[in-house]
């Protein structure tokens, strides 16, 4: 358990200009030390001084809709960045091994057919927000997308699971390189998809 007050800033794990052509320095930069950060600082503002603070983070987005709008949007605007970088790298792309593999054809057919219901749910996604691949309660993993911060984390979403590939589709995260292109940003996101991430994701969720 992580309590809200001990939860870090995280630095991005590679340098900003990592994950280029794919995905530009400029954007990374900004959207690390802006948007995430300003999320961030919010959510602490929002908790300090209230019992939310020493509430267990996960178990506050589990119970999001007893609180604030502010704690909805930050604190998912804080979970869903700190996965969203761990889940790229610069040594990203092609396609999972062992057990991810195997429950990815299980679940949806073959990886093919995964990546398009993904990019399906990435690039119809209305606005702002996330596309999600995530392990349910159940232990099946499903493909699904949610609005502005939220996540499957949250009793307010349409989908529930444990969260273990995240893609922001906010334009803030591809604007400056891809403009209105959000599908070209969705293709150009399997580069960089650091697969050992989300199968350690994928087996913390069973
Ligand atoms: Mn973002």
């Amino acid at each position: 358990m992580t309590k809200v007050s001990d939860l870090i800033f995280p630095a991005l794990p590679y340098d900003f200009k990592a994950l280029e052509p794919h995905i530009d320095a400029m954007t990374m930069e900004i959207h690390h030390d802006r948007h995430h950060k300003a999320y961030f600082d919010n959510l602490q503002a929002a908790v300090k001084d209230s019992p939310m603070a020493s509430m267990d983070f996960i178990d506050l987005l589990n119970n999001i809709s007893k609180f604030p709008v502010a704690i909805r949007n930050n604190g998912g605007g804080h979970y869903n960045h700190d996965l969203f970088w761990k889940v790229m790298s610069p040594d990203g792309g092609g396609q999972p091994n062992g057990v991810l593999a195997a429950a990815i054809d299980k679940h949806f057919g073959s990886f093919n057919a995964f990546r398009e219901k993904f990019e399906t749910a990435a690039k119809t996604r209305f606005g702002s927000g996330w596309a999600w691949l995530c392990v349910k309660a159940d232990g099946s993993l499903d493909v699904c997308s949610t609005p502005n911060q939220d996540n499957p984390l949250m009793d307010v979403a349409d989908c529930k699971g444990t969260p273990i590939l995240g893609l922001d589709v906010w334009e803030h995260a591809y604007y400056l390189k891809y403009q209105n292109k959000r599908p070209d940003y969705v293709g150009a996101f399997w580069n960089v998809v650091n697969w050992t991430e989300v199968e350690k994701n994928f087996k913390n969720a069973q």
